[in-house]
Order: C-alpha cells, then structure tokens, then sequence
C-alpha cells in the first residue's frame, strides 16, 4: 500500500490550488450572491485542461488519472464549488461515458472538442417526476427509422445554457422498462430545445443550472450510445464515476471549511485567550479533521480503484455518502465556530455550508448511496 501521491499528481494540485486561490477566490461570494456565471474563470479553467483532465489524449484530453482530477476537484472546491460542479460533469458525466461507450465517430466529433474544453457539456437524467427513481424516465426517443424524435422535460441539469452537447436519457419502448431507456448525444442548438429559467438555487448558486424542454427534436441514429436499450445502465455507471467527482467536491468543501476554522480559531478571542485555546473548539476542530480525512480516504481509493480497471461503484457510493455527510456536518460546526461571523458572507463558511447541502442531494442522494451500498452486501 502507497500513501504518496506522484510528482504529477502533487503539481496538478499545486496548480489547482494557486489557480483557485489566484482566480476563484476574489469574486466568489458576489458571483454566488448574484448567481453569476464564472465564464471568465471557466475559460482559465478550460485552458489549463482542467475540463477535459480525464480523457485520454488519443482524444485531445489531458490523459490524467482519477486521482489527479480528485485533488484538483478537492483544491477548486475549496473556494469555489460551483465552478467545481462544472468541472466534473464535463469530465465525469460527459467525457467519460462518450470515450468509454462511444463509437469512434462519436469521439471524432463530439469528444474532442469537448476534451479541449471549446465545449461544455451537460447529462441530462433528471426529470420532475424521476429523480433517485431514475428508470421512470418520461421523456421520449420515438424510433423513427434513421432518427430519434425526443419530447420531454428535464429538471435541475447543471451546465444547461453553458453546454453544446448534451447527452439525454430518454424512453423509447415504455413496455420494455428500464431497458427500453437510450442514451443519446444531442446537439444543444438543434430545433424544438428550449429552456426555463435559471434556477434560483440556495447554494452552488452561480452554476447554471435550467430545465430543459425538447419538443420533437430530432437526433439522428448515429448518435445513439451502445445497443438499444443500454440507456439505464450507461447512465448508472456514469454515474459510478460522477460520485467520485461529488466525493472529491464534498471533500474540498469540508477541507475549507476546516482550513478557515482553523484559521478563525487562532485569531479570534474570548475569555481572554484565542478560542483555540478552549477544549470546546479544538475538539470540535480534531472531529471536523477526522471527518476530513476519512472522505479524502474513501474518495482517492474509489478514485484508484477506477484508475486500476477494478470495479468501483459500491466505493464511489461510499466515497460520496460519507463525504456529503461529512461537508454538511464539518461546515455547520465550522459555522458554530465562527459564531456572528459565520451566518454572515464575508467569511464564506455559510456559503460553503449550503453548498455541502447539495453534495447530499445530487448524482444521487444519501439514500440512494445506502441503496446501493446495502445491495452490495447480498451480492
Ligand atoms: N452499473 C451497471 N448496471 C446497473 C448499475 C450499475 N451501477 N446499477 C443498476 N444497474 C442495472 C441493473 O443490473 C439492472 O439491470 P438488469 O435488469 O439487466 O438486471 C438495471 O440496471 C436496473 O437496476 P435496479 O433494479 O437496481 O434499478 P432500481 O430502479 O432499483 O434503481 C438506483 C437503482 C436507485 C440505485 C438507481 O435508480 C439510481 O442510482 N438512482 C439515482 C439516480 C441519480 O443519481 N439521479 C441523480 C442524477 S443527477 S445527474
């Protein structure tokens, strides 16, 4: 066993960690105030390679592994979820399936542009009536010969205005159930796709965030990804490796929160000594530590797992239960720590406490990880 990450590894969190102190920080808490865009600093990000990490450079990407894409998610986190969120759905939604279950077609046109970061992308499961119960998909791709006719709504799809290319899960045969579910790469300009307001969000407010509305949109063959009916089963292991991304963002905030805890407690006084100095608070801190760690654990192992071609979903799931529960328990006590100063903006820990609430929610919330995790032990 080898704790010690590689001289790579150590130079993309480095470079992650200067550019999220360099370029994230300044204007955070007005972009999340205001639910701002950070296209500047998307276009920094994209030109460090940070949108297309993971693919292989055979396909224009920067051919780092998981583990790498978790430090610079844990470090970008930190100070800037939402942008980290953007982050990992073109990597770990997007880029990854298409490389994974693509034809090279596929790759030629869309991977690549999407590996160089010239386009975003989205993955869009979610509707208003099937969200952890994902095989009850409304929307439709009516087989049509030599193409797809999609109708439906999408709700909560992040990078919905941002993106070029979507990749839809759609129903095509309801009488087959799950398995009559197709993934499907959609040009986002094509016509009959429009999209409903920016949703005003409590945290992670400056991602874009929209539902998404298709009205006999038409997607030609080709661009269908594996057999008929693969459609629930890529979206599920997508999603294995999207976890390991909310895992690492999960951890990056709880690492914040504690960095800036930690910080507060050594320069804050009361009863006539630095609160540090109070069992009360460094024991809270040594928990909060803890917690940190064991999420960075369970994240870089499901995220060397995937590196190492073994199975990794019951560790992705693990990996983003604890950490989303860890963030949320680490930033209400980073909060409590802060007292006054922590429920108000200019000391971030609230901000960082309403995004770890989304951490439990999306890509699968707490009870779906259980679900899967609790399955893995009959198996
Ligand atoms: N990899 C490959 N196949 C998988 C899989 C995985 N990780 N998980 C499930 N499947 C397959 C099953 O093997 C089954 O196939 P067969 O019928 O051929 O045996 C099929 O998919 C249906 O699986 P299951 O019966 O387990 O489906 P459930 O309806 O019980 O759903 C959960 C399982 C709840 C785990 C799933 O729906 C889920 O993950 N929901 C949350 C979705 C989500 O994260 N939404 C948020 C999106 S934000 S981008």
């Amino acid at each position: 066993m080898n704790f010690n990450y590689t001289d790579e590894q150590l130079m993309i969190q480095q470079a992650a960690r200067d550019f999220a102190e360099r370029e994230l920080l300044a204007g955070v808490i007005e972009r999340d105030d205001h639910a701002i865009f950070p296209t500047e600093q998307v276009k920094m990000m994209t030109e460090m390679g940070f949108m297309g990490m993971m693919t292989s450079p055979e396909y224009d990407g920067g051919g780092m592994d998981t583990v790498s894409y978790v430090l610079a998610m844990e470090e970008i986190a930190k100070i800037d979820a939402a942008a980290s969120v953007i982050m990992s759905v073109c990597n770990s939604l997007v880029n990854w399936g298409i490389e994974k279950f693509g034809t090279e077609a596929q790759k030629e046109k869309f991977l690549k542009p999407l590996a160089r970061g010239e386009k975003l992308g989205a993955f869009l499961l979610s509707e208003p009536e099937a969200g952890s119960d994902a095989t009850s998909q409304r929307t439709t791709a009516e087989d049509k010969g030599d193409h797809y006719l999609l109708n439906g709504t999408k709700n909560w799809i992040t990078n919905a205005n941002c993106a070029s290319t979507y990749v839809v899960i759609a129903q095509t045969n309801p009488e087959k159930k799950h398995k009559g579910i197709n993934a499907f790469i959609v040009d986002k300009n094509s016509a009959g796709i429009s999209l409903g307001p920016h949703e005003n969000k409590m945290g992670m407010r400056s991602s874009d965030t929209h539902s998404v509305m298709f009205t006999d949109v038409i997607v030609p063959k080709e661009n269908r990804i594996g057999d008929d009916g693969f459609g629930f089963k890529y979206a599920m292991q997508v999603l294995e490796g999207g976890r390991i991304g909310i895992a690492a963002q999960a951890l990056g905030i709880a690492a914040g929160a504690l960095e800036r805890s930690v910080r507060y407690a050594q320069e804050r006084k009361a009863f006539g000594t630095e609160i540090f100095n109070h069992q009360a608070i460094a024991f809270k801190l040594a928990d909060m530590a803890v917690k940190v760690e064991n999420a960075r654990l369970l994240t870089v192992k499901a995220a060397w797992l995937k590196d190492q071609k073994q199975p990794f979903g019951n560790a992705s799931a693990m990996a983003k239960l604890y950490a989303s529960e860890a963030a949320m328990w680490v930033t209400t006590e980073a909060v409590q720590i802060h007292g006054g100063y922590g429920y108000v903006k200019e000391y971030h820990v609230e901000r960082l406490m309403r995004e770890a609430k989304l951490t439990q929610i999306y890509e699968g919330t707490s009870e779906v990880q259980k679900i899967v995790i609790s399955r893995s032990l009959i198996k």
